[in-house]
Parts: structure tokens; sequence; C-alpha cells
């Protein structure tokens, strides 16, 4: 006779390969033509029992199932050589074993506010799912951790690999179940401890309670341990296989086989290779809501419940490709509905823009809110606040989330802001832009650029507080610089050198988080990313933790921070956190989600199983926006403080307190009146040497000019005779040794003057502010008014050759907006240059200086140099202007001698142009009487003469490399000579003459 079994498998169990499985054991036994075996999916909730034969179920429901009448106990003994002997309580009602139970444990949370009362409750309930409905106002059971069988046998097979090995003993049980409870509960909670926690154990599934006092001055690891090692001592087995009471008593024996098979150790493994996930929360609401007048987390366990009306159990279910991901939403969840919240709207905004960065805010979220709501301290209503903490976002792509965060912790940043992310003139641009959103504390995409930033920013407060920390109890630079930064920061070379000074400055106030995700746009990190991050980082001389799961344990992120900031004296600190990117979207921990939207199903299903109504958009509760309020109450409450400290400062301090009241509101001092002035009977100098002049006039008075050389001190002659080096033994030194780390050098500088109290500067030769592009274009698009001293600005450094002799950076500077470069032509130049330079806080100024001598020139001024470019040898005014010689620096000289001997041949001006970006703002006006329409220009600079058309008719300078040789050689070679400049003037004007042409004009009427 041929029997049909049909076989209900939970939904998350169904998969081919188990059926498959399940087949393969049961032909061992039984002929097809005798029995055939179907599937279906089973749910206790939608499918009926007697559709099946045979069927597998939660544990927790065994009772009520018995109650229903919808199961049948099973007859003599049960066996199966992987059956655990002390699970079987789970599979008993009454005395009767109803099934056989799958490798399964769980654990559970209770709140209690009366031991007694809870004992009671404890006392009268006999399983499981008697105990979830048992909730009484001073007993609620939170269930935020069950595992069903698979959970369970994943986890085993990874304690014990895969293989035979599945655990024999209760002792091996207990110990592998609280290993894995202990791991995933002690990631439970950071806070709202006191009256959570306890576990079922002995006879009565429960007889052990900690009271809430016990709790007391007991860290809540510890804690969670204790409650652990009761818990597993027995665990509750919770799936369990049964035979249906429908089943026709002649396929009873065939089915109590299938049972045995489903239940047994093969079929456990493949299970653990094939399922779906599913998660059961249960509680009553009721219970719930008055546990939560007493407990943050039950609070958020009510939001959960609301959300899921009047049902005893929140059933969370799912495809996850990842049962992590599931439990770390789970109990993340329960703990922290903000991080849920700060994940979707991330998901949203790049959704919304249709363009973006979902990955790194969706990862980083946990650390976000963890480091946000407990430690950062900054002041919505004051962003500049200069003693706040700086947090920077190396990787700026991702930067949903500091919009998000500066939102939600009120900052001027509303929801329509971040509804136009990336859109024309919204203030939430494509990566972020200091100055132009509120909050953000440096402009970062290019990779690399915000960890040099934040060096320079740790080295700003490690100084002013060596300086300013001298009052008892009032230190006003007394905080920290957090930077979250990517895979992709750590393989910039800037970024390496930038932590290679950061480790030798032993700068402590410095704290980095490395979103470890291992994926960058290419892919996974081992195809091109594969050393070791964490010796590198101990190598550099900074201390290094590793967060284990920076998805969800925010308690493993606390403890993090909290020793980065206490071991923080002595080194800066590397807190690894290992996330997943674009966690709990479809496509989490794939490059796929690092650069483009979700995508509506992907976001609809992040929503689900976060908790999200999927619905919303841009979904912020009101409890996670009062979340977030401690964060501005902390803030406004420590600027309020500092504000006081800092007058408080001055009112103690005199001249010191005036100083500090000064470089806090940017205030210059008059420096001015410092200025070296020369005249022309004054000895030819290098430019380089005039700003040495210069630098050592303004520095002594110029407290908070702060810099230095890439290792080229004694060449650039930067040297402060004033002040010291700044090394860790002493912070006080405003000197800065950069080494040889050009980008870094400039990455820091910006970082110095983004910090707002420094006038930072710093130095190479010319041609290796190459080295350093990055930095310095990020630096003049941020309004950061770094100093460039930039020596042996061209081939008149000479001997050195090619390689050293700068072509093409003045073409190259002057193309980038926002950057002042200005080529000084003598010594009243230089000064000139220097004014503008210490006064320009919105602008970068490059210092182009020379290596060899030049003459000090008749009417150069430093009205002259804040003009651009200005007259300072005029033509015979009783004659026509035949001819215009313009130059900038060290050339300028030759065209005064030229224009001296075309004296009686031609009328010559002579126009000296130190700075294209200052001529360019003056008036068309002003410009046109510089270079009046119809006289030719002739153009003669040391450098490309690309651009100079613009200027002049005709260029003498560079167009091939430079040469080796002493200088005055090599200018000859290249023909910038003063015979050259009279020659090419002489043919210019006759050009125009003989043909009866007019030379074009060369200021813009438009
Ligand atoms: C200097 C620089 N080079 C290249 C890029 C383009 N880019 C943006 S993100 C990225 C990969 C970053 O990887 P990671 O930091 O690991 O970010 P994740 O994918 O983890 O978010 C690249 C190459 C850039 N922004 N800056
Ligand atoms: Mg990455």
């Amino acid at each position: 006779m041929v029997h049909q079994i049909t076989v209900g498998l939970l939904p998350t169990l169904a998969s081919a390969q188990v059926e498959k499985a399940i087949k393969r054991q049961f032909r061992k036994k039984y002929d097809e033509d005798d029995v055939t075996l179907s599937f279906v999916p089973f749910d206790v909730f939608q499918t009926s029992t007697s559709s099946v034969d045979v069927f597998v179920v939660d544990s927790l429901f065994l009772s009520d199932l018995v109650k229903q009448n919808k199961v049948s106990p099973l007859e003599g003994s049960v066996s199966s050589s992987d059956f655990l002997p002390h699970s079987l309580e789970a599979a008993q009602v009454e005395g009767k074993t109803y099934g056989i139970p799958q490798l399964v444990s769980a654990d559970y949370l209770f709140y209690y506010t009366d031991d007694s009362a809870a004992h009671s409750v404890v006392n009268s309930v006999k399983t499981s799912s008697e105990l979830a409905q048992q909730t009484t106002s001073s007993l609620a059971l939170f269930y935020p951790n069950v595992f069903n069988s698979t959970t369970l046998a994943l986890e085993y097979a990874k304690i014990i690999g895969l293989d035979k090995n599945l655990p024999t003993s209760l002792d091996q049980v207990n110990q592998d179940a609280v290993n894995v409870l202990r791991k995933i509960l002690n990631n439970a909670q950071i806070s709202g401890v006191n009256n959570l926690i306890i576990s079922p154990s002995g006879r009565n599934n429960m007889n052990l309670l900690v009271s809430a006092d016990r709790l007391q001055n007991t860290s809540l690891e510890n804690v969670n341990v204790k409650a652990l090692e009761t818990a597993g001592k027995r665990s509750i087995y919770v799936s369990v296989a049964v035979l249906s009471s429908s089943i026709a008593a002649e396929k009873a024996s065939i089915a109590k086989d299938v049972l045995q098979i489903i239940t047994s150790a093969e079929i456990a493994q493949v299970f653990a290779q094939n399922v779906q996930k599913e998660y059961f929360v249960p509680a009553r609401v009721s219970a719930a809501e008055e546990a939560s007048k007493q407990s943050s987390v039950a609070k958020q366990v009510v939001s959960l419940l609301q959300d899921a009306s009047s049902t005893q159990v929140v059933r969370l279910t799912e495809s996850i490709a990842n049962i992590k991901t599931a439990g770390k939403l789970l109990k993340q969840y329960v703990q922290r509905k903000a991080v849920a919240t700060m994940r979707c709207l991330a998901g949203d905004i790049v959704e919304k823009a249709n363009s973006g960065h979902p990955g790194m805010p969706i990862g980083m979220s946990a650390v976000a809110y963890v480091l946000w709501k407990y430690y950062i301290n900054v002041s919505p209503s004051n962003p500049h606040w200069i003693g706040r903490d700086r947090f920077l976002l190396s990787n700026g792509h991702g930067c949903a989330l500091i919009y998000l965060l500066l939102h939600l912790a009120g900052f001027n940043l509303t929801m329509d802001d971040l509804k136009s992310f990336r859109q024309l003139d919204s203030k939430t641009p494509g990566h972020p832009e200091f100055g132009h959103t509120p909050g953000v504390d440096a402009t970062t995409g290019p990779l690399g650029q915000g960890i040099g930033n934040s060096v320079g920013m740790a080295i700003a407060q490690a100084h002013l507080s060596a300086r300013f920390n001298d009052v008892e109890g009032l230190n006003p630079f007394d905080h920290y610089t957090y930077v979250f930064h990517g895979d992709g920061c750590l393989m910039e070379g800037v970024a390496l050198e930038a932590i290679a000074q950061a480790g030798h400055h032993k700068l402590g106030r410095l704290i980095f988080f490395y979103d470890d995700n291992q994926i960058t746009i290419d892919g996974e990190t081992e195809l091109a990313f594969t050393e070791d991050v964490t010796k590198l980082f101990e190598a550099y001389g900074w201390g290094v933790q590793t967060v284990h799961d920076g998805d969800s344990n925010l308690l493993e992120i606390r403890n993090a921070i909290e020793n980065a900031r206490k071991s923080s004296d002595s080194r800066p600190q590397l807190i690894r956190l290992k996330t997943t990117i674009g966690f709990a979207s479809l496509a989490q921990g794939t490059e796929k989600v690092h650069g483009s939207p979700l995508g509506e199903k992907s976001l609809v299903h992040l929503k689900k199983v976060s908790g999200i109504p999927e619905t919303e958009k841009f979904y912020v509760p009101e409890d996670v926006y009062a979340e977030f309020k401690q964060i501005s109450s902390r803030g406004e409450a420590k600027y309020q403080k500092w504000s006081q400290s800092v007058k408080q400062y001055q009112e103690t301090k005199g001249e010191k307190g005036q100083i500090l009241a000064s470089i806090i509101e940017g205030k210059l001092p008059d420096f001015a009146s410092k200025l070296p002035k020369y005249t022309v009977n004054d000895k030819p100098m290098a430019t380089r040497k005039t700003s040495q002049l210069t630098l050592n006039a303004v520095a002594p008075v110029v407290t908070n000019l702060m810099g230095g050389s890439a290792d080229l001190t004694p060449s650039n002659l930067t040297w402060m005779d004033c002040t010291k080096d700044f090394e860790p033994k002493d912070r006080t030194g405003r000197y800065l040794r950069f080494g040889v780390r050009e980008h870094s050098m400039v990455s820091i500088g910006n970082g110095l003057a983004l910090y707002g109290a420094i006038i930072p500067f710093v130095s190479t030769f010319l041609i290796f502010g190459g080295y350093a592009l990055g930095a310095i274009r990020v630096g003049a698009l941020s309004h950061l008014g770094l100093i460039y001293i930039m020596t042996h600005d061209s081939i008149g450094l000479g001997e050195d050759g090619p390689t050293h002799q700068s072509i093409e950076m003045l073409p190259l500077l002057r193309s980038i907006p926002n950057l002042n470069l200005i080529r000084p032509a003598d010594g009243n130049e230089t000064s000139g240059a220097y004014k503008i330079a210490l006064e320009s806080r919105q602008t970068p100024t490059v210092l182009s200086l020379s290596r060899q001598d030049v003459p000090q020139l008749p009417n150069t001024s430093f009205e002259g140099v804040e003009k651009g470019a200005y007259v300072i040898v005029p033509e015979n005014k009783d004659v026509k202007l035949d001819l215009i010689l313009t130059g900038s620096g060290t050339e300028v000289s030759l065209c005064v001698e030229a224009a001296a001997k075309l004296q009686g041949k031609l009328n010559v001006r002579v126009v000296s142009f130190p700075s294209w970006f200052l001529f360019e703002k003056q008036s068309q006006e002003y410009r046109r009487s510089v270079f009046p329409s119809g006289v030719p220009v002739v153009s003669v600079e040391a450098a490309h003469v690309r651009g100079w058309a613009q200027y002049s008719h005709s260029q003498i300078g560079m167009t091939t490399f430079g040469a080796s040789a002493p200088y005055k050689l090599a200018y000859q070679k290249f023909g910038i000579t003063v015979e050259n400049i009279i020659n090419k003037g002489q043919k210019v004007v006759e050009h125009y003459r003989s043909n009866n042409l007019v030379p074009h004009d060369l200021v813009a009427q438009l």
C-alpha cells in the first residue's frame, strides 16, 4: 500500500536541499513505491495542522497546540542518536512527550520589579510557552535572543567545526551555549540595565532571579555573564518535530521515523546551511508599557510592540542572507531604535537624490550614534565654537551620515535640507564642504585629506592647550578630535604621512574610527589592501583597539571609546571597527552598496528588518529626536561653561588673556608696522631672504603664527628665532618639523587653518608643491588662509637642474580658484605679500620666492602688491606710450633694466605683476589704466608661458624643462635676458607699426 506523508517544515527551514537530504535518509529504509514524502512550508499561524502529518514547531507554541488538540503524543520511547536527553523537556507537556527536539536553545530576558511576585509566576508555569504569556505588571518577558535550531546549529558549527562532533553531553551543551549566549547577551545593551535580566533555569524552567539590588555596582557585562551561566545550565529547546493529531494510525510509525530523521544531526547540518531565518519577540504590550515606565529599554520594546498592534508575538521574518544580521538587528532594534532610524534615513537621503553613497552611513550608524550620543561636545547654536570637539568624515563620500547627524543633533539643517541632498545650491552637497554646512568641520571627499586635516587640528589643540592651560580648572582647548575614515583613506600616502606625524607627536587627543568593512569600489580589499593595519598603526606609535561587531555592539563600541579617551594622554588612538557596508540592506557587505542608491526593494527590506515602518520615508519618530536632544543640551552647557572660563582667563591673565581673546576672535595684532621696507640703495637679496626677514619681523607679534618646512628649513629660510620646535615634551613651540612629507604638510596646514585660532604656514621648494596639489586645491576650495612659503621658484635655482626647477607650477596654481599666488619682485613686495597673506584668512596665499638675489627696485610698494599689478617704471607722459614690459618676481628687474636701455628708442612702461588673483579683483578702470588699450605688452617670466597671452601680446618664458647650470647660464640658454627683452620689445612694436595693426585689448570689455 502506498502511503503519502506530508511534512510541514517551518518556512525558514524549508529548502530544496533540506527536502533532498531528508528524502535521502528516508530512502535508506523505505522504498519509494511504498511511501512518498511531500513537503509544505508550515507556519503555525497560517497553516492548518490537519493538512500535514508531521511538522516542526517552536516549542513555545507546543502547549497551545496540545490544548487545541492539534498534536498527538508520541507513544513508546523516542530514540535518536543525536537527541540530547535534557532537551526533552521542551517537547513535553504535562509529562507526555509530543515531539522530538531539534538542536536548539533559547534564552530569555525578563523585566521584573518584584522578586516574590516574579518567583510565584515562575513557579506556577510549566513551559516556556506559558511563561511567555505570563506577563504581569511586575514581570514581563522580553525575548530578544531567541535562537532557533539553525542558529544554534550554525553557532555550534562554528565553535566545534561542522563535523560529527555535535554535543553529546549536557556539560558540553552548557558550555557551548554559555559561550554563544554570553557573546550575544553581552552585546545586548548599553544602559537601562538595572531591572532587566534574568534567565530561566531549573525544574520549573526558572528558579533563579537576580534582584535589581544585586545588580547595582556590577557592570552589565558581569551581570550578563552571571545570568548566562545560570541560563546555560538548562537550555530550553524550542524547535520540536511533532505528529499531527489528524495523522492516520497506520502512518504513525512511519511518521515517527520521519521525525527522527528531521531531528538528526545530518539534517541539522543541512538546515544550518540552507535555511532562511526567523525571529520571534513574544511579549505583551500592556506589560511592556507598564515596564516602560521604569526602563528605557522596555520603552523601546513598547514602541516595537505598538507597531505590531496588539499581537503578543512580534514576528520578524525575512530571507536574511546572513543570520548574524538578523540577530544583531533584533538586539539592536530592541535597544536602539535611533540607530535603525539613522540607517533608514541615510538610505532615504541617497534614494531621493538618486545619487550618493549609502553603504558607509548605514555601516557606520552604530558608532556614529554612540560617539555623538555619549561623547561629542558641540554646540548647534555656535557651530564655530573653538573649544568644541572636532568631527571629521575623512571618508567624505558617506556624508549623508554627517548631514543626518547634524540634523538630529539640532544644527541648522532641516529635514528639507536632507531631502535636497546633492541638489543645486542645497546645504547638503555631494561631499561635505567646510563653511557651507553648519557643523561640517572640514571639506572631505578626496580620500586621506580628512586624516591630514585632523592631525593639524590635533596639533593646534595640543599647542594651544600647552600655552593656555596655565590656570587651574580653565583649559579653553580641552577637547578631542574624532575622525571617521575607511579603507580608502588608509591606502592614500597623504594619510600615512599624517598618521606618522600624529604618532611622532604623540597626539593623544586624536581618535580615529576605522570603518573596517573590507570593501572599496572595486570590491574586497583583498584585491589591493592586505597590510596588517593594526601592526601598521602600532609601528607608527598609535594605540589600537578592535571592535569585533561594529554593526550592533554598542557596548563594545562604547568601551572602546572609553579606553581610547582614557589612554589618550600618550598616543593617538585607532578604533578598528569590523563593520558591514550597507548593513541589513539586500546587498550588504558588497561593493554594490558603496556608491549607488539601494533601490526601492532593498530600502524597504532595510526598513522592515530594522523595524522602521516600510512605507515611511525620512522617518524620525519623536523619541529618536528626543534621544538626540542630549547632544545639544550637553553641548550648549559645555559651551556656556567654556565661555565663562575664557572670560575668567582674560580677567586673570592680563596681556596673555588679551592674546587668548584675540586669537579666538581671529583678530590680528598690529604687525604691519613691523614689516621691513627697502629703498633702491639696499643690497640685492633673494626673495626667500627678504621672506625670512619679514617672517622673523612679524612672528614675535603674531603669536598664533605657526608652521614649518618639509625638511628644507635652511633652504626655505623659515626658522623663526622667536620660538622653538613643537615637540611632545614641549608643545608650546610654534615651529613644525614636517619631515619630508609635502602632501601631509599641506593637509595638516589646512587642518591648522580649519581649527580656527592659528595662522599656519608651510614651506618647501615650489616644484614639490606638485606633491601636495591634492591638499592645495582642497584648501582653496575650503577658504583656508594657509600661507605657502615656496622658494626656489624657477630655473633661477640653477645647478640642481630640471628636476628641481619649477616650470609648470605658476600657471598651474594660477588656475586654482580662490588661491592667491604672489610672486614678489623684491623686498618691498615680499613685505607687501606677507601683509596680504597674514590678513587673508579665507584665501590661501602662495608666496613664490627666489633662490637668487634680486635688486631692490624703484617704486615697489605694499599698495602696489595689493592691486596685483602696478606701474613701477612709468613712461614719459609727454609722448605716446610705445611698449609695456611686465612680469613677476625675479624677472621684473630684467624688465626694469631693459626699459632703461630702451630709453631714447621707445617710450616704455614697466608693470610689476605679482598677483593675477589680486589684479583680477580690481575695477576695469584700474586694470585699463595699467594696460591701456592699443599698447603692445611683452611679458617676461621664468616659468611656462601658458596663460600669459591673456595679459601680453608676446611672451618670454619657458616651454621646455630647465637645465642644470649656474643660474645665469640657464637664464641665457632659455632667452630670459635683458637683451632678449629689448630685442623682442622692439620687434613687437615694429610688427604692429609696420603692418598698421592695433594690438588687441587685454582688459575684457564685458
Ligand atoms: C583621492 C581619492 N581617490 C579616489 C576617490 C574615489 N573614491 C571614493 S570612495 C572610494 C573607495 C573608498 O573605499 P572605502 O574608504 O573603503 O569606503 P567604503 O566603500 O567602505 O565606503 C574611492 C576610490 C576619492 N574620493 N578620493
Ligand atoms: Mg571600505
